[in-house]
């Protein structure tokens, strides 16, 4: 008999390349999704196209809002791992909706350990919760580990805070195989087009195809532990795979800031920029032609800021047998590769592609 695997957020950039990992490993996969006025599966109609068409990846219509749709589907496909993605992830969003931001990402996974609790799977069901390096925040040490105190600074990683810690508190009231994977931020031609790498690739695949229009950025100066989604994901599989629940740190150990990716993308179309003025003033002038590539905008700087962000992942490599393989380079090269390519599409058919897919 295959496994059952349950996948809330299966729709976002981790949950399409997960049921495809699951599905490939043998793995009966069921997805939650939400309700939408237009087709939200872009993603999946991508990276699980047959087993979409023919019916064997199964959605149910549901929202980590409502506890009644969680209970309803926990007992229906009683799941032998859930993995909670699902959340509002945009952490400038989330200051523009924080209280459904905090019940979306803190209560939504406690509605999905209770529905385990009364679905009477406590010790059949095991549980990984999708917690982030934005715990660390304001960082309390360089760099961050499994042991390092959180300090988070957006409404996102105060509500991912209660989420990381409510599944460790039922695995210790309940025995519960629940554990928390504190994932660095990881990429891909997937990621959604307003988190700053692919706001970045986008920008720099239009630009490849002679648009002209400037890339508009906040804070060039933040660092970030930038890895590879596809291999994150091997790696939430591989927690939930050990005989004892625990918490585990997935990064690269290598960190890179806005700036530095917006240098190697625009490298790679064989641009080169010349950083000229301060602060909002600051601008990203093409060397060869003196035309402006990049502005400094102050409606994308945050109330409060994480800095920086670096992760160890020891313990991940140590206990999991995990570690990243693509650097930073190809992480980006990659990226404006799919996204010229996506572009070439879209002036050729006169579409966007995700319409389609
Ligand atoms: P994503 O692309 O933004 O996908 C989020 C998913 O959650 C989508 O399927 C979305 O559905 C769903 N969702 C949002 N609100 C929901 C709700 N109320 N009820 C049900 N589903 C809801 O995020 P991702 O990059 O794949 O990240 C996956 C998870 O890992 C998230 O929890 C994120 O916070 C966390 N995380 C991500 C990173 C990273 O670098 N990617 C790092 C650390 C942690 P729609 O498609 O309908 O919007
Ligand atoms: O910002 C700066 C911004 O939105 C990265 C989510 O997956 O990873 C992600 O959160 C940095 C920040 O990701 C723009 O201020 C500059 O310092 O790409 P981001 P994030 O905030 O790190 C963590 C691990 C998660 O858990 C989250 O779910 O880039 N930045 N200019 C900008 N950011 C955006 N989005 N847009 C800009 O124009």
């Amino acid at each position: 008999m295959s496994k059952i695997a349950l996948i809330t957020g299966i729709t976002g950039q981790d949950g399409a390349f997960l049921a495809r990992h699951l599905i490939d490993l043998g793995y009966e996969v069921h997805g939650v999704i939400r309700r939408s006025s237009a087709p939200n599966i872009h993603r999946l109609s991508r990276i699980v196209a047959p087993e979409l068409a023919n019916g064997t990846l199964k959605l149910h219509y549901g929202d980590m809002t409502d506890f009644s749709s969680m209970v309803r589907i926990v007992g229906d496909t009683r799941p032998h791992e859930i993995y909670n993605l699902a959340a509002q992830s945009h952490v400038a969003v989330s200051f523009e909706t924080p209280e459904y931001t905090a019940s979306a990402d803190g209560i939504g996974p406690l509605r999905l350990l209770e529905a385990i609790r009364i679905a009477g799977l406590t010790h059949h069901t095991r549980f990984y919760q999708a917690s982030t390096s934005e715990l660390y925040g304001k960082v309390h040490e360089i760099p961050q580990r499994e042991t390092t105190p959180f300090h988070p600074r957006s409404p996102y990683g105060v509500a991912k805070l209660y989420g990381y810690w409510i599944t460790v508190n039922y695995r210790e009231a309940y025995g519960m195989h629940a554990s928390n994977g504190i994932l660095f931020n990881h990429e891909g031609e997937l990621r959604g087009e307003l988190f700053v790498t692919r706001k970045i690739t986008k920008a720099v695949g239009r630009m490849a195809l002679g648009h002209r229009q400037p890339l508009r950025l906040g804070n060039l100066d933040a660092q970030r532990d930038w890895g590879d989604a596809q291999e994150y994901i091997r790696g939430m599989h591989l927690i939930l795979q050990q005989e004892t629940p625990d918490d585990y740190v997935l990064a690269t150990g290598e960190m890179h800031s806005v700036r530095e990716f917006v240098e190697v993308a625009l490298n790679h179309i064989d641009k080169q920029v010349v950083w000229e003025g301060e602060g909002v003033d600051e601008v990203g002038i093409c060397k060869a032609t003196g035309e402006r590539l990049v502005m400094v905008d102050k409606d994308f700087f945050r109330p409060a800021e994480v800095e920086l962000l670096l992760g160890d992942p020891s313990k991940a490599k140590e206990k999991l047998g995990w570690s990243h393989e693509k650097d930073f380079k190809h992480l980006v090269a990659d990226m404006v590769q799919a996204d010229i390519r996506r572009q070439e599409l879209i002036s050729q058919n006169g579409i966007e592609l995700e319409d389609f897919l």
